[in-house]
């Protein structure tokens, strides 16, 4: 049985800005995340380009790679390993219109560079998976991109990466909304269908978030089943989401304890992990915690994590296909209940 590893990213832990208020906590430098991460459990650290170099769009290439084989010794000295960076491509000046999907060419230039020097980011750290979330590939006023057009770029942008390096896998990972209105790749379905356009579609899957499956009102662990039975699981971002709102990443299970179950079931199920991938987790704070909880989040989410993970072992299949048999929905409705609730 596999023993899941864990990742989690240098933002999970953060000063509780919004677009409401700003900094609430101290900032905490990048080595103290690292060290605790350890401590708490952690077996790996998700990277976005400038998580690993900040500042990079002031530096060359050869600085880029210097900076990243600095961080890789870091993350060495503390015994974790980088699962895999993101190029942010929606916090740049040169991004507001998006990154591959702008109406800009130099934007778009600019996207596949930012994409290219987080391939070489990758290599310094040691990894080979490439995270596209692509926040501002889509449209504010819908008129101002066409659809079929802006899915080439995205073809293209990911072609580039393929081709760059043929050692990396791209995993999108889908959000149908937030910052933009429309987004042209908002689910695992068009995540599937787009790697199937690209140049080699065997090394594009998916990340699928909890929270970005809630806010276009799907279900998240048939969301991870779906990219289970195309072998195209390759991430998650385990969290949680009230309804269709703002993205909350919320701690794993802290909304929907039932749903949280059901994915901790699919992944177990089916062999999620057993090709090295992790459980990533991309959980927020609430703004009202103080500093010396900054991970009380992320050290909820694994210990909920793991009491499913016994929930699942201790469901009983058998119960399970004799209702099933009866197609006595209520009965498997109210065992399942129970059994998370603990009644024997
Ligand atoms: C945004 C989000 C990102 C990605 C990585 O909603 O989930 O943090 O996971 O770029
Ligand atoms: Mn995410």
């Amino acid at each position: 049985m596999t023993k899941f590893k864990f990742s989690v990213g240098p933002w999970n832990v953060h000063e509780g800005e919004d677009a409401f208020g700003p900094a609430v906590r101290e900032s905490i430098s990048f080595e103290d995340k690292v060290k605790k991460f350890k401590e708490i459990g952690i077996d790996a650290i998700q990277f976005h380009d400038d998580d690993a170099v900040p500042e990079m769009n002031d530096l060359n290439e050869a600085q880029i790679k210097a900076r990243a084989g600095e961080v890789k010794k870091l993350i060495d000295s503390y015994g974790l390993a980088a699962e895999f960076v993101a190029p942010r491509l929606w916090m740049d000046p040169h991004t507001s219109d998006g990154g591959f999907t702008s109406n800009s060419k130099e934007d778009r230039e600019f996207a596949i560079w930012r994409a290219h020097r987080s391939v070489d980011i990758a290599k310094e750290l040691g990894c080979n998976r490439i995270v596209l979330w692509l926040a501002r590939e889509g449209t504010l006023s819908q008129e101002s991109k066409d659809p079929v057009e802006a899915t080439k770029l995205l073809v293209d942008g990911i072609n580039s990466i393929l081709k760059y390096d043929p050692s990396m896998r791209v995993l999108i990972e889908p959000k149908p909304n937030e910052p933009i209105d429309r987004s042209f790749c908002p689910t695992i379905g068009h995540v599937l269908a787009l790697a199937h356009l690209t140049s080699d579609p065997s090394r594009v899957g998916g990340l699928l978030e909890t929270a970005h499956a809630v806010l276009a009102g799907l279900d998240p662990a048939i969301e991870m089943g779906v990219a289970l039975a195309h072998k195209k699981l390759w991430g998650v971002h385990l969290n949680d989401q009230n309804s269709i709102r703002y993205d909350q990443d919320k701690s794993f299970g802290a909304e929907n304890l039932r749903s949280a179950f059901n994915q901790v079931m699919v992944l177990k199920r089916h062999g999620y992990g057993n090709n090295g991938e992790y459980i990533g987790l991309d959980v927020k704070t609430m703004r009202t915690q103080k500093l010396e909880v900054s991970y009380a989040h992320i050290e909820n989410s694994m210990a909920i994590f793991k009491l499913l993970e016994k929930k699942v072992d201790t469901f009983d299949l058998a119960k399970r296909d004799e209702f099933i048999a009866k197609r006595d929905y209520e009965a498997l409705d109210y065992y399942t209940l129970s059994h998370l609730l603990g009644v024997k």
